[in-house]
C-alpha cells in the first residue's frame, strides 16, 4: 500500500515538474543553422557568423523552454556531433537547398547522424532552407524528403520549405517557426519516454567518459613513473661514485635489525650529506 502511494506521489511529482527540451541543430557548414537559431531568438538573421564547435542558447518555442545546440558543420569538426545526441529530445537538420553540388555530402552526414544509437528514433525536423534563392527550386521539401528517404525512418519527422534568413534578410520564415513548434510539441507528447532515454544515455556516456579519464590518468601516471625510474638509472650511471661496489655488504632482509637501523638512520645521513656535502654511505666507493 505504501509502495503504491509512493509511486503515485513520484508520478504526480514528475508530471508537475517543469519540462525543458534540448534540441540540436545539425547540417553542413553554411546551410543556415546559426541563422535559424537567430530567427528563433528573434534576432536579425543577416548577422550570422561561422560557428566553430558549439554554442547553446535558451529560447521559448510553443510555450516551452528549449535549449538549442548550434553545432559547427565543417567536415573537420562534424565528428563532435555525436557527443550531443544523448542529451537531446529532438533534432533539426538544415539543408542548403540551393547548393546541389553538396547534396551527396548532405546525405552522408544525415544518414550517419540519424542512424546513431543515441539519435535514432528521436523527433526530426528537416529544413529545406534558402528557398528564397532560385537555385533551391529543384530541391523543395518534397524532393528532399525523397532524396533523404525520410519515410524509411522509424521516427516522427517533418520536412519543411523555409528561408531562415527571410526574403529581406530580416523576417524569419513562418514555416520554419511552425516546424519548430511541431518539433517541440511532438517531443512533448513523447516526453516521458524521451526524458527517460536521455537520462539513461547521459548516465552511460558519463560513465564511459569517467572510465576513459581514469584510464588516461593511469597511463599518464605509469609513464611518469617510467620516466622517473629512467632518470634515476641515468643519474646513477653518470655518478658511479654512488653505485654499490661488488664488495658491498650483502643486501639486508626487510625487517632485520640491520635493515631497521638503516631505515632509521637514512634520513639523518641524507640531512648530514646535504648540509655538509659529505654523506658517508656504507659501501660507497670514494665516499
Ligand atoms: N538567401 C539565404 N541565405 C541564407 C538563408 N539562411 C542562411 N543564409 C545565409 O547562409 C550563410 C550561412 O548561414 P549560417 O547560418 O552561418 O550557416 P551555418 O554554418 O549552418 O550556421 C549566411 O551568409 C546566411 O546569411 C536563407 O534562408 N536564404
Ligand atoms: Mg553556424
Amino acid at each position: 500500500m505504501f509502495g503504491l502511494m509512493r509511486n503515485l506521489y513520484l508520478h504526480l511529482q514528475k508530471k508537475s515538474a517543469p519540462r525543458s527540451f534540448t534540441i540540436v541543430f545539425l547540417g553542413l557548414d553554411g546551410s543556415g543553422k546559426t541563422t535559424c537559431v537567430a530567427a528563433l531568438k528573434g534576432e536579425p538573421t543577416e548577422e550570422a557568423t561561422q560557428t566553430w564547435g558549439f554554442s547553446s542558447e535558451k529560447v521559448e518555442v510553443a510555450q516551452s523552454s528549449v535549449e538549442v545546440y548550434d553545432l559547427g558543420g565543417a567536415k573537420s569538426i562534424r565528428r563532435i556531433w555525436e557527443n550531443y545526441y544523448a542529451e537531446v529530445h529532438g533534432i533539426v537538420f538544415v539543408v542548403d537547398a540551393s547548393d546541389e553540388s553538396r547534396l551527396p555530402e548532405v546525405k552522408a552526414a544525415f544518414e550517419e547522424a540519424v542512424s546513431h544509437a543515441y539519435a535514432r528514433g528521436k523527433p526530426l525536423l528537416v529544413c529545406s532552407n534558402k528557398q528564397d534563392l532560385a537555385k533551391a527550386a529543384s530541391m523543395t521539401a518534397n524532393d528532399l524528403r525523397d532524396y533523404l528517404d525520410l519515410d524509411s525512418l522509424k521516427c516522427n519527422h517533418l520536412c519543411v520549405d523555409c528561408s531562415a534568413a527571410g526574403k529581406e534578410g530580416s523576417t524569419p520564415d513562418e514555416s520554419f517557426l511552425e516546424g519548430m513548434a511541431w518539433l517541440v510539441r511532438t517531443a512533448g507528447v513523447q516526453y516521458a519516454s524521451l526524458q527517460a532515454r536521455v537520462e539513461e544515455d547521459v548516465r552511460v556516456e558519463k560513465e564511459k567518459q569517467e572510465k576513459k579519464m581514469e584510464e588516461r590518468r593511469l597511463r599518464v601516471e605509469k609513464l611518469r613513473q617510467e620516466r622517473l625510474e629512467q632518470a634515476k638509472a641515468e643519474e646513477a650511471k653518470e655518478s658511479p661514485a654512488e653505485q654499490q661496489s661488488p664488495t658491498s655488504p650483502p643486501r639486508q632482509e626487510p625487517g632485520s635489525p640491520e635493515a631497521v637501523y638503516a631505515v632509521e638512520e637514512e634520513p639523518r645521513r641524507r640531512d648530514e650529506g646535504e648540509s655538509q656535502g659529505q654523506a658517508q654511505i656504507p659501501g660507497a666507493i670514494g665516499a
